[in-house]
Formats: structure tokens, C-alpha cells, sequence
């Protein structure tokens, strides 16, 4: 079998709301499909989210990169030589979503070749994941009504709330009110996306004691080393690396320097193939990971469920999986349901992504 050909299919679906957060916001998913072709006809396929304030890639960035570099470099190679794809991408610097979208579709490939689902190829540990829920910003009211409506729709009693913001009683406030609607048996854990510096997260941290905080993600920017590395040394709860940390060697560099001492994955900038690098050095260092959300589709959630139910370390931990239902539409042909607080995985050859092809014509932007 050997890769004839690639697309990279930009597309755009508008969100119902949009999410908001300390680096950026979402009105619309303006993302890029992705397909790799093989000669004897197999397609393998991933989405890819562009982050430009995470990565700097854009929607025609990734475009490019896809059209221009990787697809001529990696015609003609057998899709089970992964190895080999890896280091050709790695020829090209950056580009994360791109080169991990890439890898998930030679694993769908591999799949669908073999016969088996992607789940069990990884590691086969169990097959389905408890869902946490992204709170972006909002009133505090608000919030508390979304948490609600969630744990009462969908069972999902994990919540990852977006903070970052100044003056710091904002997000102390959101907690409180979360924690007080919701009760004690929610998990609530934060992320800052940088927003604020080290210091000022001590503060949030000293003002939220006792109110059950599980982790604080990428509280500031993580090249703000000597306040970060205080912080880790000082919190009571796990500091996660999360945009610090796309590649192996930034989790070495991060977790080896005190900059983070717990690691979010995410499948879309690591595909399956670096996701599984870092999760055996989180696993070999004793380190907590989640399986994180880049404000993915339900075709990225899936690859992300997929990943995360097959090891036993990235299932321990809700993964991020729910912000699709924020989107009015999407290009899975059989959508992916959130039943009592749980993602399941798709016992179908490959990664199980079947696009809705009348869906795609709509939403396709070239
Ligand atoms: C997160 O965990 O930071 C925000 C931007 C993005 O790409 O992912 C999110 C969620
Ligand atoms: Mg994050």
C-alpha cells in the first residue's frame, strides 16, 4: 500500500455560541480536512483545528504546508512506515496540527488495512472515556446554568473552567458560584492560557483554597521561568503544561525544568504517534495526564477518545470531549453521543470517521 495522494479540504461551521478564553475565542470552526489517498484506494482521515494564537498556524497555512511540503514529500510511502513519515515531517520546523492530523490519518489507514479499530491497535485498554466539559468565559450565573444543564442532560460531572482574566475576583468568583450550584461531587479544574502572570496565580490559588481545585493548566507563560517554577514548587495542586508542551521534547524540557508537573495531551498538534511518546514519559515519570480539547469537532474528538481509552494512564482522567456540541453542524456522518457522562469508542476498522460527504460539499470553503 502506498500514499498516492493527499487533500487538505478547508472548511468552516459556525458555532451556536462562541467560546471565549484568555488567548483567543471561536465563533466558527474554520478547519481543515484531512485526507490521504493510497493506490489501492483506502482513505485515511483527520481534522485539523488551526490555533494561531496556540501555534501560529492558519486555515491556509496548513493548506500550504500539506500541498506544498508534506504531500509530494510523503507520496509513494507505505502508510504502515510511520517512522518514516515522522521524520520527514520533522524536516519541516513547527506546523504541529498539520504534521499530527497527517499521522492520525496513516493510523485510520492502518487501521481500516489490518481490519481492526485504532483503539485496539494503541493499546486496547478499555473503550469509552468520561467527558469534561470547557467552560469558556461567561457571567458566573451563566456558567453555573451551563454546568447544570450539563451534568442533567449529558451526566458529565467533570468541568474544566477557562480563567485568565483581570481583575483576578472574576475567575475567583466563577469558582465560587460553580462550587457552590454544583456541590462537592463535581471535579472543577482551571485553565489560564497564559492570561495571568505567575504571581497573580499564587493569588487566584490562595483565594480559591478550600474550594476543591483539582489542577491549574498553563497558568502564565510558561518562558516566565522563575515565577513559574515557584508556582509548581509551591501549589498543592498539579501545575499542567498544555500549549508548553506540543512535542516530547518540550514535556522533557518542561517537566525535567520544574516548569509543569502534570501534562495535557492533545491528539490534534501531537497525532497518535508523538501523543504515545508523551504519554510514555509522563507514565515512566509518575506524571498525571489529561486528555485535552484544541475546540475540536467530533471528528477530533474522536481521535482524541480513541487515543485516550487505549492506555490506562490517559483514561484515568475526564478527557476534554464535549465542545462539538457548541457547533451547529459537523461532517461526521454518525454523530458522536455523550451517554451518562461517557464517550464511546467506534468498534469499526481504522479510527471509524465516515464524513458526510453531502455535509462537506456545504461547508467546503474551496
Ligand atoms: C485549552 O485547553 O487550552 C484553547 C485553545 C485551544 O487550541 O485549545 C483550547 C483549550
Ligand atoms: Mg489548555
Amino acid at each position: 500500500m502506498k500514499i498516492e495522494r493527499i487533500e487538505a479540504i478547508p472548511y468552516a461551521i459556525p458555532y451556536t455560541h462562541p467560546l471565549r478564553f484568555a488567548s483567543g475565542e471561536v465563533h466558527t470552526a474554520s478547519h481543515v480536512l484531512i485526507r490521504v489517498h493510497t493506490d489501492d484506494g483506502l482513505v485515511g482521515t483527520a481534522d485539523t483545528p488551526p490555533r494561531p494564537y496556540t501555534y501560529g498556524e492558519t486555515q491556509k497555512s496548513i493548506i500550504t504546508v500539506v500541498d506544498e511540503i508534506f504531500a509530494p514529500q510523503l507520496a509513494g510511502l507505505d502508510p504502515f512506515d510511520r517512522e518514516k513519515a515522522q521524520r520527514v515531517m520533522a524536516r519541516t520546523v513547527h506546523n504541529d496540527t498539520a504534521k499530527g492530523a497527517v499521522d492520525i490519518a496513516l493510523w485510520d489507514l492502518i487501521g481500516q488495512a489490518v481490519g481492526t479499530p485504532v483503539h485496539k491497535l494503541l493499546g486496547g485498554y478499555t473503550d469509552s472515556m468520561r467527558v469534561s466539559h470547557m467552560l469558556g468565559f461567561r457571567p458566573a450565573a451563566e456558567l453555573l446554568e451551563e454546568a447544570q444543564r450539563f451534568r442533567e442532560q449529558y451526566g458529565v460531572t467533570t468541568f474544566k473552567l477557562k480563567t485568565g482574566r483581570r481583575p483576578l475576583d472574576l475567575d475567583v468568583e466563577a469558582v465560587r458560584v460553580l462550587r457552590e450550584g454544583l456541590g462537592d461531587d463535581v471535579e472543577i479544574y482551571l485553565d489560564a492560557n497564559r492570561g495571568w502572570t505567575a504571581n497573580e496565580a499564587m493569588e487566584v490559588l490562595r483565594r480559591t483554597d478550600g474550594l476543591g481545585l483539582t489542577a491549574l493548566e498553563e497558568p502564565c507563560d510558561a518562558s516566565e521561568a522563575m515565577s513559574r517554577r515557584r508556582l509548581v514548587e509551591h501549589s498543592s495542586i498539579p501545575i499542567v503544561g498544555d500549549e508548553s508542551v506540543p512535542t516530547p521534547g518540550d514535556v522533557s524540557r518542561e517537566l525535567l525544568s520544574g516548569g509543569c508537573n502534570a501534562v495535557c495531551i492533545k491528539t490534534a498538534r501531537s497525532g497518535f504517534t508523538q501523543a504515545t511518546e508523551i504519554l510514555g514519559l509522563c507514565t515512566g515519570l509518575g506524571v498525571d495526564v489529561t486528555m485535552g480539547n484544541q475546540i475540536d469537532t467530533q471528528i477530533g474528538s474522536l481521535a482524541t477518545v480513541t487515543f485516550g481509552a487505549a492506555h490506562e494512564a490517559s483514561q484515568r482522567r475526564a478527557g476534554e470531549l464535549s465542545n462539538f456540541l457548541d457547533m451547529s453542524d459537523d461532517l461526521l456522518a454518525e454523530p458522536l453521543e455523550i451517554i451518562s457522562g461517557r464517550i464511546h469508542v467506534r468498534d469499526v476498522p481504522g479510527v471509524g470517521i465516515a464524513i458526510d460527504e453531502e455535509k462537506l460539499a456545504r461547508y467546503r470553503q474551496d
